[in-house]
């Protein structure tokens, strides 16, 4: 049987995911599990992910579903090696897994769900109180990863090359979420945002947007 991704259309970690296994070339079948109805908490959902969150990757063969989008992405890219996400040479390994984790460690923690729910229901913060957090957090991240570049930076049209790696992934999640949350001004952040706009040629990233997902709106 294909792989079987649990995701949601507006998820930013199981954009990185479908991504991936486009990329790849893999087939795979994606379940929406839906995050705004709050179907993360089912008791049947928290058996295949126990973090009650997407994405999940169910693999034939395997005991268990994979879960965090960073884990799934590694054992993606050892099980199907081409073509491979990551850098061979630890130095270049490790500055890669670096700009990933700014953004998928750092920045997307502080905007999921379970965050802007406890921001709205417990602290009682209003919209515009709450969307001020989501964008700067987001930004910030943005900013952290343009100025990695800046002292670290490589030829080629990604972050570490010609060749797609984790790091790009996860940017190009961090700058869809920018999006996503109202952010406009991206004159801090040209290098990355030259990347995204080099990663979106690319049918793989494209096609596995949030807009482009069943369920999400017109
Ligand atoms: N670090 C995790 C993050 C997973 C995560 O928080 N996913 C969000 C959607 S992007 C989610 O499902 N959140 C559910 C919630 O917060 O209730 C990963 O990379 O997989």
């Amino acid at each position: 049987m294909a792989l079987q991704l649990y995701g949601f259309w507006r998820s930013l970690a199981a954009y990185r995911v479908r991504a991936a296994l486009k990329l790849k070339g893999l087939p795979f079948v994606e379940h929406s599990v839906n995050l705004l109805a709050g179907e993360q908490h089912d008791p049947a959902y928290l058996k295949i992910n126990p973090q009650g969150a997407v994405p999940a990757l169910v693999v034939d063969g395997l005991s268990r579903p994979l879960f965090q989008s960073m884990a799934i992405l590694d054992y993606l890219d050892h099980a199907h090696p081409t073509p491979a996400l990551m850098p061979a040479d630890p130095v270049d390994r490790s500055r890669v897994l670096a700009l990933a984790h700014l953004c998928a460690s750092d920045g997307h923690p502080l905007v999921v769900p379970r965050v802007r729910n406890y921001l709205q229901n417990t602290l009682q913060l209003d919209e515009a109180t709450r969307n001020t957090w989501l964008q700067h957090f987001t930004m910030q991240a943005l900013l952290a990863y343009e100025r990695a570049l800046s002292l670290d930076p490589r030829p080629g049209a990604y972050s570490h090359g010609d060749q797609v790696t984790v790091a790009d992934l996860c940017l190009a999640s961090q700058v869809v979420g920018a999006k996503l949350f109202g952010c406009t001004d991206f004159s801090g952040t040209p290098q990355v945002m030259s990347i995204f706009n080099a990663l979106m040629k690319l049918d793989a990233l494209q096609s596995s947007l949030p807009q482009n997902q069943p369920g999400a709106p017109k």
